[in-house]
């Protein structure tokens, strides 16, 4: 059995979005390899790792040729031969060949594909899963309650829609495969209805419809019809989500949301209320990531009740969790592979998170490809929850059907309901 890394191999590929990303592939032997592919954001937090494009003629400057070169170069000299058994030497060995707080070097997108390609050869050389490699963070693996996008909004859609993602959350089920189906008998009901209503009934990035509608409020009325024309019970066993993404409307201090101007505890306000009429369970981003002042009050008055997800505010990374811990904001962090870069960083930011009582919500990226290593993430965490988009699109379902597959082995009622309706 050969342990040691014989040779990576990058390539560009194409993502949800038509834009090229990377794809590694590392080889113990002829026959034994990993491979992943490595997605990318369109809301983006300014701290995230740095995702390296060549910003040339080709592919409107999103091409990926200087990370592939990097990969092939500069990192393949100094990993080939090291042993894929050690996950954190090997990162560790990335990291400082990149020698940069945020990667800027050799590129985050680089480095996370070896990263994860590295992660899966060493489940294919141990005939493994991949899921079972990971620490069961927060307890024995489990399969994870769907956070499904089914209206999309903000840098996800072109329509006058500002709140990003309304998503369902199907969490009063007794197994993981029941949930699935709730959230598709609700997503096509509401396309349905959408029709009826004579509004469009176009996918978003995230697989979610993107209609114009006028206020946030509408759209939760027509989302919360549709949970009960489906044949189920809103707030009973499915509730709803929203990831406001609230940098991306935030400016000189100010909130400019549905053509009002609000400042933060307008803004934080705006939500409690949402949050007394609508069966809402989690809120993420629904401040600015800069505004920590904001933030601070937001999970005074709602982190008792809510979960208060910090995704542009943590970008993942421990340092600024810390931080978040620290000053008292958020109750939960979203969990992006390539905010960080690598997966032993992901890991270690997990951890953290667990050990303040905050939850993690492993998350996809607007642009996806059909790699499904965070399905096996929030598994092997046992995180709990995943947000991964609609059921449509292959990029989304893609996630959903490798849980499909995992639940084959983990056993479908190791579903992971945390008592969200209690
Ligand atoms: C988010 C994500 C995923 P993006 O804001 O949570 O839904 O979007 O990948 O564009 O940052
Ligand atoms: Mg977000």
């Amino acid at each position: 059995m050969n342990k040691k890394i014989k040779s990576i191999k990058a390539r560009h590929i194409l993502d949800s979005r038509a834009n090229p990303t990377i794809e590694i592939e590392i080889f113990l032997d002829d026959e034994i390899f990993g491979r992943a592919a490595v997605p990318s954001g369109a809301s983006t937090g300014a701290l995230e790792a740095h995702e390296l494009r060549d910003n040339d003629d080709a592919y409107s400057g999103k091409g990926v040729n200087q990370a592939i070169k990097n990969v092939e170069t500069i990192i393949a000299k100094e990993l080939i031969g090291l042993d894929i058994t050690d996950q954190e030497a090997i990162d560790k060995k990335l990291i400082q060949l990149d020698g940069t707080e945020n990667k800027n070097n050799l590129g985050a997108n680089a480095i996370l594909g070896v990263s994860m390609a590295a992660f899966k050869a060493n489940a294919n050389l141990q005939k493994k899963q991949p899921f079972e490699l990971f620490p069961n963070i927060y307890n024995s693996p489990s399969l994870p309650v769907p956070f499904m996008n089914i209206l999309n909004g903000g840098a996800h859609a072109d329509n006058s829609v500002d709140i990003q993602e309304f998503m369902i959350v199907p969490f009063g089920f007794d197994t993981f495969d029941r949930s699935l189906r709730a959230g598709v008998e609700i997503y096509h009901v509401l396309k349905k209805r959408l029709k009826e209503n004579k509004l469009a009934t176009n996918v978003g990035d995230e697989g979610g419809f993107a209609p114009n509608f006028k206020s946030s409020t509408e759209i939760l009325d027509e989302i919360m019809l549709s949970i009960s024309e489906a044949g189920y019970a809103p707030g009973e066993n499915v509730s709803l989500a929203l990831d406001v993404a609230s940098s991306e409307f935030y400016e000189n201090n100010y909130y400019n949301i549905e053509g009002k101007k609000f400042n933060n505890i307008e803004m934080s306000d705006y939500l409690i209320n949402l949050t007394q009429n609508y069966p809402i369970l989690s809120i993420e981003d629904g401040l600015g990531e800069n505004d920590w002042e904001g933030w601070k009050y937001l999970t005074e008055k709602l982190g008792e009740k809510i979960q208060l997800v910090g995704d542009d505010l943590f970008v993942t990374q421990e340092k600024i969790l810390q931080k978040g811990i620290d000053d008292g904001c958020a109750n939960s962090i979203l969990v992006k592979v390539n905010q960080v870069g690598s997966v032993t960083e992901t890991i270690d930011t997990m951890k953290l998170a667990e050990k303040n009582n905050y939850s993690s919500l492993v998350s996809h990226r607007s642009g996806e490809t059909e790699d499904t290593f965070i399905s096996h993430l929030c598994v092997g965490t046992s995180s709990g929850q995943i947000k991964t988009g609609a059921p449509a699109r292959s990029e989304r379902t893609a996630k959903y059907n490798e849980l499909l597959r995992i639940g084959e082995i983990v056993g479908f009622d190791s579903f992971n309901t945390r008592n969200w309706g209690k």
